[in-house]
């Protein structure tokens, strides 16, 4: 059997290829969901599998950990082998932020993952587009830089800002 594998690539200290029975590592979780699709009405499922948030934490995310603003500037992003694409915030997993339970499902309604590749799970989303399955990989990205969005004040009196 085929065993879809996920690579956890970005700023991180311990980069790892997982497969949906290395997730069986981590502590399970298991959840019902109910989500709106808009194109193929409400759905509902149960999933199990481990906390995104675990996982990632064990992957050694580069932010400096006793400084919580440092996390602030982290994104995961999630891709699909189909190519679907969401990204989510590390303060959107974190328990001292959102906490949100997002799970990484190894199994959906009983039926193992092990070749599909696992699927997020945000039971506090009400549409099913974040949902994505067959995940092929993970990115964690710290590098947004903010500035590059708010144009640069230039100090009253400087050359610049004549
Ligand atoms: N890989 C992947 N995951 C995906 C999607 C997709 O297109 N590709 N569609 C999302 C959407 S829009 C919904 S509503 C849920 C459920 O979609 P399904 O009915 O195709 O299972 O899966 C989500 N996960
Ligand atoms: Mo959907």
């Amino acid at each position: 059997m085929t065993l879809a594998e996920i690579s956890l690539t970005g700023d991180l200290a311990r980069p790892a290829r997982l497969t949906v029975p290395d997730l069986l590592g981590w502590r399970q979780h298991r959840v019902r969901v109910a989500f709106e699709c808009s194109t193929s009405g409400t759905q509902y499922h149960r999933f199990a599998g481990p906390r995104l948030y675990d996982v990632l934490s064990d992957a050694g995310p580069g932010f400096d950990p006793v400084r919580r603003k440092d996390r602030l500037r982290f994104l995961i992003a999630v891709t699909g082998s189909d190519g679907h694409h969401a990204l989510l915030s590390w303060a959107e997993i974190d328990p001292d932020f959102a906490h949100a339970p997002v799970l990484l499902a190894v199994s959906i309604d009983d039926d193992a993952l092990d070749r599909a590749g696992p699927q997020l799970v945000l039971p506090q989303d009400r549409c099913g587009a974040r949902h994505i399955s067959g995940i092929s990989a993970i990115r964690v990205d710290g590098g947004y830089d903010w500035r590059q969005l708010v144009p640069a004040t230039p100090a009253p009196g400087s050359a610049a800002a004549s």
